[in-house]
């Protein structure tokens, strides 16, 4: 009866999401989420691989690793899935490439991997689970593989002594099953596993290598099996203190469970715990996954976890700590309808995740789990012939884009917006090193702007002035420095410090809200490292990453890609077929604007007109300052425009367009009184659609002055003939009858004077 009561409270959960029919054009409006908050957004699933013939395709894996150039930095996912028969034989994995940061994936004659790390000397280890062969109950030798071109290929090979003393494998059959492996910069390479034991059965385990992964001792067991309860799949990662943490599913399926270690696994902070946020709810419902969790920092220093079954699921932990996990969302179901909650329909729920970009990530699972039952082979989405809750029943990998956003919009692209110089520089035989690579959004170690022999600095040009207001240092890894952020304003200015931070420890990015200050200039004076990496000369200083955040210039980069960017809401339509449109979202095809992201407005409806605002602080002045490129004009009908508001104070709660703008596809630019009047005489802009403009609105509660491109227009008055004060901004389309026009917008400054 409760898994009745259920299923209708789903479907009645999606009929309010779904459109009503027939209803007539309704029009809401939908805030994004909060600009102050950290944030995760998940896209719908989409396929990544479905084999003709319906193989069996199960077991995503996911690893990333950076790639070429500092100039021209490149990070490819290696996707993976199994195809056999559970618990029937085993397979190499098969392999799934993705190049354009895990949006789409293509096959490779390669095989999938799993338990993978990027070793001190640039070259990427991969633990085979294939292959093992056994020396004693203590010691089983695995296959290690070596790639010297960032995980593409492994042609190299060691077969590596796995000594688990003093514990002991049941049984000479008995394998060592590899599931995830870190190199703790200045420290141990890291593999954890689990194996079935003499003692307690099934056992998670923590092994170590000081020779880059050609031999291996036990660290530490993470979880001894009892009769109770054994523990498998084992995920381990560095927290953003540098802790070790390690999540384990058990054979009860009752919850995950952690250890958590301040020396690298010697010793255990208290007793092995299940994780409270992923208990089950008192209707037994199980609100996380249970099977082969999945842990990673991501170089925003927020830490993921993934995991599955039944559905599969990511929670977040936002401090990088994994003490607590904030938010958790499943992002990828397929489930009988019938029995939600059974774990034995639909996918197999085991999933995995690499982040792309410092703030983004690609989640990939399997949609059905092929299974061996009473020797036979079934597929779980059909064998049952339940109704799935994902919509098919052939073996696929499917994947999911999830944003995982730190406090705060205004993120500045650097890698496109600053002119880099300083005696930071690359080491010889690390591509990826360089100044750029302290803004190429990635924190793996050799992705880095280095300096051998002494301290550093590290200066940024930027685009323009920003009143920045945050900064992200991510300084030496496996050690302490300190660094000092200078700004100043024109370049014959002296520098200033603004921000100052002494000894950091760096896992990831670690941000400080500073003051804000107004600059063009930016200087990072990098300490002495106390750790220089194999091959730097020291002393030596670090850059690893540095993001720095302006509180007067959203250039939507700290944004969820295809979604609402953060602080803004739009209007959304449901037309009189029934079908939603949007119009608006952040778009990662910029045109050109130089930077990674920027604000997307696409007409392609006579049933809606897209629009988006942002409410600010009320003020008596306003500057509202952007950057406008036309990607498509309507060149049949009515003129074609993208309108611009500034708003005023609302009116019984009704928002007011106190300006109100339009730039025409004939480069004018006009405004609203009475009809639509010209700013100024004569062209304002060059209306190309291979063209950006920017566009300067300061507006007092009388008269507006614009500029373009630094030449004053003209002015215009009020169109609502009131003296309110201005309180936002809003860009949309011309039209809600007429469609065809696309306009792509950037760097939006607002102040109030
Ligand atoms: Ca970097
Ligand atoms: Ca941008
Ligand atoms: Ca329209």
């Amino acid at each position: 009866m409760r898994k009745r009561t259920l299923l209708v409270a789903v479907v009645m959960l999606g009929t309010v999401s779904q459109v009503p029919q027939a209803a007539g054009a309704t029009r809401t409006e939908i805030a994004g989420a909060s600009p102050t908050s950290p944030a995760l957004l998940l896209s719908g699933d989409s396929v990544a691989y479905n084999p003709a013939g319906d193989p069996p395709t199960w077991y995503a894996t996911a690893e990333a690793y950076d790639s070429g150039t500092a100039a021209s930095p490149t990070r490819s996912v290696f996707g993976g899935y199994v195809n056999h028969y559970d618990a029937d034989g085993s397979s190499q994995n098969g392999q799934l490439v993705s190049t354009d940061g895990g949006q789409t994936f293509s096959t490779s004659t390669q095989q999938g991997f799993e338990a993978s790390a990027r070793l001190m000397d640039g070259r990427v280890i991969d633990a085979q689970f294939l292959g093992q062969t056994s020396d004693s109950l203590q010691q089983r030798r695995l296959v290690m593989r070596y790639s010297s071109n960032d995980g593409a290929t492994f042609p190299a090979t060691v077969t590596a002594p796995v000594n688990i003393a003093p514990q002991r494998f049941l049984a000479d059959s008995a394998n060592f099953y590899p599931t995830s492996m870190i190199q703790v910069p200045n420290g141990p390479l890291l593999m954890a596993g689990y194996a079935n034991l003499q003692t307690g059965g099934i056992s998670a385990l923590l092994m170590q290598s000081t020779d880059a992964g050609q031999s291996w001792t036990l660290r530490n067991t993470i979880a001894q099996g009892t009769s109770a309860r054994t523990y498998s799949e084992t995920t381990i990662a560095l927290n953003s203190d540098g802790d070790l943490l390690a999540v384990s599913r058990s054979s009860t399926y009752d919850n995950l469970w952690i250890q958590r270690s301040t020396d690298l696994g010697e010793n255990w902070t208290g007793a092995l715990r299940a994780i409270p946020e992923f208990a089950a709810d008192s209707a037994g419902n199980r609100p996380f996954g249970r099977i082969n969790p999945r842990l990673a920092l991501l170089p925003n220093g927020i830490l993921a976890l993934v995991a599955g079954r039944p559905d599969n699921h990511i929670a977040l932990s936002y401090d990088g700590k994994g003490t607590s996990w904030n938010i958790k969302k499943m992002f990828y179901d397929n489930h009988s309808k019938n029995d939600p909650q059974n774990l034995n329909e639909g996918t197999s729920g085991n999933a995995d995740f690499a982040w792309t970009e410092a703030n983004r990530a690609v989640l990939l699972a399997d949609s059905c789990h092929a299974i061996t039952f009473q020797g036979a082979h079934y597929n779980k989405c059909t064998w049952h012939n339940a109704p799935m809750s994902g919509g098919t029943t052939e073996f696929q990998i499917k994947r999911v884009m999830a944003d995982i956003l730190t406090a705060d919009t205004g993120k500045i692209d650097l890698a496109g917006k600053a002119q880099l110089s300083g005696d930071l520089a690359a080491v010889a035989g690390h591509s990826r090193t360089g100044l750029r690579g302290a803004v190429d959004g990635s924190t793996e170690l050799w992705s880095s702007a280095i300096k051998q022999g002494d301290s550093g600095t590290f200066d940024m040009a930027l685009d323009r002035q920003y009143t920045l207001s945050k900064v992200g240092l991510s300084l030496a890894l496996g050690g302490t420095q300190s660094a000092t952020v200078q700004t100043k304003l024109d370049a014959g200015d002296a520098w200033q410090d603004w921000y100052t931070v002494n000894n950091q420890e760096s896992q990831a990015l670690r941000y400080a809200s500073v003051t804000p200050r107004k600059a063009q200039y930016v200087r990072v004076v990098t300490g002495a490292a106390s750790y220089c990496p194999p091959g730097v000369a020291a002393p030596c200083s670090m850059l690893n990453e540095v993001e720095l955040f302006a509180n007067d210039v959203d250039s939507f980069e700290n944004d969820p890609v295809n979604g609402i960017p953060r602080g803004y809401s739009l209007d959304y339509t449901v037309d009189d077929q029934g079908k939603g449109h949007q119009g608006v979202w952040v778009t990662t095809a910029t045109g050109g604007s130089g930077s990674s992201r920027a604000l997307f407005i696409r007409d392609d409806t006579s049933q809606h007109r897209p629009a988006v605002r942002r409410v600010d602080s009320s003020s008596a002045v306003k500057t509202v300052e952007f950057r406008f490129r036309p990607q498509q004009w309507r060149t049949a009908g009515p003129a074609s425009s993208m309108l611009f508001d500034l708003l005023g104070t609302p009116v019984n709660g009704v928002r007011q367009q106190a300006y109100h703008f339009a730039l025409w596809s004939d480069g004018t630019i006009r405004y609203y009184s009475n009809g639509w009047k010209q700013v100024g005489t004569g062209r304002a802009f060059d209306p190309s659609t291979a063209l950006w403009s920017t566009i300067k609105v300061r507006a007092t509660t009388t008269q507006a002055t614009v500029t373009v491109n630094g030449v004053t227009i003209g002015t215009a008055p009020r169109t609502d003939g009131a003296t309110s004060n201005l309180t936002g901004h809003e860009f949309s389309a011309s039209s809600t009858p007429d469609a065809d026009e696309t306009f792509i917008v950037d760097d939006v400054y607002t102040s109030n004077s």
